[in-house]
């Protein structure tokens, strides 16, 4: 089977907050694999793809301006169950709903500057991963720790 892959982008938000290590550093020590990275300022027309199951919602034009007003780090992390414990380990989409622990719960106040995205299915993975990266950017490697995170 195919490694599980998952789109995680750092905001603007977490980015200006100089929390990019902070974050990085959590999905890191999980035991998921790093494989693709890069500083993207996206523009408005690319946060409204990136976003477009929400174009209908009333917040969808003030988060498209949101995620293309400054640099944001995009991601792929790599590992069994990437996809919904990335969604774990970042917590809910209101912060101050997401428990204590999590990203959001630890480091995020409000709904509107909540600091990370994160894929919410197998889907979205893929599309969102198609949408930011090239495939030649997604980097394969065996990670010197696979052998002692799964046995
Ligand atoms: O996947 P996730 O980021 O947790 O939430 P979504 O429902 O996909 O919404 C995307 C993004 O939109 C959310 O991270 C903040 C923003 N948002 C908002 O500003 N106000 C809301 N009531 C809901 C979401
Ligand atoms: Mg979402």
């Amino acid at each position: 089977a195919e490694p599980e892959r998952t789109f995680i982008a750092i905001k603007p938000d977490g980015v200006q907050r100089g929390l990019i290590a902070e974050i990085i550093s959590r999905f890191e020590r999980k035991g998921y694999k790093l494989v693709a990275v890069k500083l993207v300022v996206p523009s408005k027309e690319f946060a409204q793809k990136h976003y477009h199951d929400l174009k209908d919602r009333p917040f969808f034009d003030g988060l498209c301006d949101f995620l293309s007003s400054g640099p944001v780090l995009a991601m792929v992390w790599e590992g069994e169950g990437a996809i919904k414990y990335g969604r774990k380990l970042i917590g809910a989409t209101d912060p101050q709903k997401s428990e204590p622990g999590t990203i959001r719960g630890d480091l995020a106040v409000v709904v509107g500057r909540n600091i990370i995205h994160g894929s919410d299915g197998p889907e979205t993975a893929k599309d969102e991963i198609a949408l930011w990266f090239e495939p030649s950017e997604l980097v394969s490697y065996t990670s010197n720790a696979e052998k002692w995170l799964y046995g």
